[in-house]
């Protein structure tokens, strides 16, 4: 249309702003600037989305000279006397949604998710998010937003103030329209100008600005401690205090030095590490990219077993849209599973996550059955039945049989060797291992274990599968205890000669959760179940000196926090149970155990209790690679945060041992770019 420019942000696969694209995008914006026939201009996106922010890669080079950046961009808008108009369909997100922010109006469609997810980054959006989002919805609302950091509905951003309207038609097509219309009709309701930067910030309309340092100091005891994971959140809330008190341009100089410290900072490039971590799982060989297109949706899935971790399991295929049959003979245990389902949607729709109607919909997708036959329809069943290999080749034979021809057949074994599964079937190449963690539809890992016979076909269903129900899917070889589990012995076993050496097992806990971990070694393996432990020591042939106070406990009936008496007692009064009680019985037992095997006592600091732990990953991640199990340091680390709840501000284990030689030399992890301009 006359008088109207439409610049599209064109940077494959994500739009990502990176220096190289700013530059070309700085450069259209002069362009439409010096044309005096040009109004307005439209930003909008191709490739499905309005763009996902400064390009993440950059934080990790050393800059070009004199770099443009998004921020560079955004001052040239700032400085325009042009109409500017953000027309958003798909997502807009950090550095983009901050480029939005300095449009005059910003339209979207109803599918497009908004949001400013740095903080997961460990950076605080840095490109005048900070001080423009405060003026724009107030600084209590854009702290809650920015802190979270989690995307928002269209719909939501609209209620927020964050967009002026949701657009229904082609978004670029109505912003050209509605720029033409406040170019040349301005009106006190629509004006052709319109910034944010020239409002005063508010804290929130019912609340007065004296209210300001109150809502800034209660913000900083909402986060974790700077040294625990809440160094950017503490920056960030810095940043919007000086957005409500200094001149706006004061608020961006500060912003631009908080930013530029925090891409520095060692939590910052640990998430980063992860971020990118994340992205290379579903590369399957590094370098190779399995096309996730091959996989077969999966439409339908079956489940065996109605247990903890058959129902969990189903409920994640509810929740992903894909109906599900679950198969049990036991009517106690499908029962029990039909509760935990029921309770477990109305407990969404009580926490307003569901509606009614989107909850009676998704328990509906699952059907509990005995007839067998009903898996026939089944692109996947999953089985979780009782750890025996016995039992499970039983259920896969009978499976072979029923299931269609294509479809996946996936045991959830933690510890059972795949091969040995997938020989009973006629069709080994469709057998894999899906290993989910307790509770399953909320943990979000998800080991795909690839047996000797498994095909390329069969993983990339998998792993498609992995993304349908947002998991982290992660690649393992077929080896006892696949990844984590294997990794989680050696970590159990150190934290057991620990022990034997007389440190009190609530003290080594202690130390781990002062790392960063929600709970040590001992408070896990109670959660887990000392029984469940024991066996798999068992199984792994590795009794001795470091399972014999675990299996005296057992043998005591001290099962863990289930019978409210592990490796620490329980008290319902006390946490509601869940609370770990030191035991002096407990220590008395390593005591006697280290007696019997002629281990001496001795003083352990802090430092050694949790280096030597940590090393028990990292050496045993070590040998995972070397052997194949693993495919990457990264997978590892993936592992370890969205499994094992290791701090994720400390990258992982194999992340932490990676950096731990520039961090006691107190060089900088890696080089970080500084931005250009503060
Ligand atoms: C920021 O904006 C700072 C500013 O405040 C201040 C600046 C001064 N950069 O996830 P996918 C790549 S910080 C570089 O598989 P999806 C990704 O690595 C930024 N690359 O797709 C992958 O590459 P490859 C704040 C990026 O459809 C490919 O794109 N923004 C970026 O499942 C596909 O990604 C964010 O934190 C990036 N920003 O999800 C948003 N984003 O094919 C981060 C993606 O080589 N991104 N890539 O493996 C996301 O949340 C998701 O990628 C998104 C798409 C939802 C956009």
């Amino acid at each position: 249309m006359e008088g109207v420019r439409v610049i599209t942000l064109d940077n494959p696969p994500v739009n990502a702003l990176s220096f190289e694209y700013c530059a070309q995008l700085l450069a259209a914006i002069e362009a439409a600037e010096r044309d005096p026939e040009i109004e307005a201009v439209v930003i909008t996106g191709a490739n499905r989305l309005f763009s996902a922010g400064a390009d993440v890669n950059d934080f990790q080079r050393e800059p070009p000279p004199n770099p443009i950046t998004v921020r560079d961009v955004i001052a040239a808008i700032e400085a325009s006397n042009k109409t500017y108009v953000a027309a958003i369909d798909g997502n807009c997100l950090g550095g983009a949604l901050e480029l939005a922010l300095a449009c005059d109006y910003r339209g979207a469609s109803a599918r497009s998710k908004l949001g400013l997810p740095e903080i997961k980054l460990g950076l605080l959006p840095g490109a005048g998010g900070t001080q423009r989002l405060p003026r724009l919805i107030g600084a209590r609302a854009a702290l809650e937003f920015m802190l979270k950091g989690s995307p928002v509905s269209a719909q939501r951003a609209v209620e927020l103030g964050i967009l002026d309207e949701i657009t229904p038609g082609d978004v670029a097509d109505d912003g050209v329209r509605f720029a033409k219309r406040v170019a040349e009709n301005p009106t006190d309701d629509a004006p052709a100008k319109r910034r944010v930067s020239a409002r005063e910030a508010f804290i929130a309309t019912d609340v007065p600005m004296q209210a300001g340092p109150y809502v800034v100091a209660q913000a900083h005891k909402m986060v974790p401690p700077e040294e625990k994971g809440g160094l950017a959140a503490h920056k960030l809330i810095d940043a919007v205090q000086a957005a409500v008190e200094l001149p706006f341009a004061f608020g961006i100089a500060r912003e631009a030095r908080l930013f530029d410290e925090l891409v520095r900072s060692e939590p910052s490039l640990a998430l980063r590490h992860i971020f990118f971590a994340e992205r290379e799982l579903s590369k399957v060989s590094p370098g190779v990219t399995l096309s996730l297109s091959r996989g077969e949706e999966v439409r339908q899935a079956g489940v065996v077993g109605a247990g903890t971790m058959g129902s969990g399991i189903a409920i994640a295929f509810a929740q992903a849209g894909i109906p599900v049959v679950v198969v049990d003979n036991d009517d106690a245990a499908v029962d029990r599973a039909r509760q935990t389902v029921m309770g477990m949607f109305t407990y969404q729709v009580q926490k307003g996550r569901l509606t009614q109607e989107d909850a009676w919909k998704r328990a509906q997708s699952i059907e509990f059955t005995e007839d067998w036959g009903r898996l026939a329809d089944a692109d996947v069943i999953v089985e979780a039945v009782f750890e025996d290999l016995d039992v499970k080749r039983d259920v896969f034979r009978k499976l072979d049989e029923i299931a269609k021809p294509g479809a996946l057949l996936a045991t959830n074994t933690s510890t059972l060797d795949v091969d040995k599964i997938a020989e009973v079937t006629k069709r080994p190449e469709r057998v894999l291992g899906l290993h989910f963690f307790v509770p399953a539809n909320i943990m979000p890992l998800l080991e795909i274990v690839r047996g000797r016979a498994t095909s390329e076909e069969s993983l990339a269903t998998a792993f498609r599968l992995g993304k349908a129900l947002r998991k982290k899917a992660v690649l393992s070889g077929n080896a006892f205890g696949f990844i984590g589990n294997r990794m989680i012995f050696d970590y159990l076993g150190e934290a057991a000669a620990l022990a034997e050496e007389g440190v009190p097992a609530a003290r080594i806990d202690a130390v781990m959760r002062d790392f960063g971990f929600p709970m040590g070694p001992f408070a896990m393996s109670d959660l887990s179940g000392l029984d469940v432990g024991a066996a798999i020591a068992r199984a792994r042939g590795g009794a001795g000196a470091r399972t014999g106070v675990l299996e005296q406990l057992v043998a005591m009936g001290r099962l863990g926090q289930k019978t409210m008496a592990g490796y620490f007692k329980y008290d319902k009064s006390v946490g509601k149970g869940r609370e770990p009680i030191p035991d002096p019985q407990v220590d008395a037992m390593f005591a006697d155990a280290a007696r019997q095997a002629g281990i001496a006592p001795r003083d352990v600091s802090d430092e050694e209790i949790r280096e030597r732990l940590l090393n028990a990953l990292v050496d045993r991640g070590t040998r995972l690679l070397e052997e194949g199990v693993a495919l990457r340091p990264g997978d590892i680390d993936i592992v370890y945060v969205y499994g094992y709840g290791f701090p994720p501000h400390r990258g992982g284990p194999m992340w932490y041992a990676s950096t731990r030689a520039a961090r006691s030399a107190g060089a900088p992890g890696s080089p970080a770019a500084v931005l250009a301009h503060a």
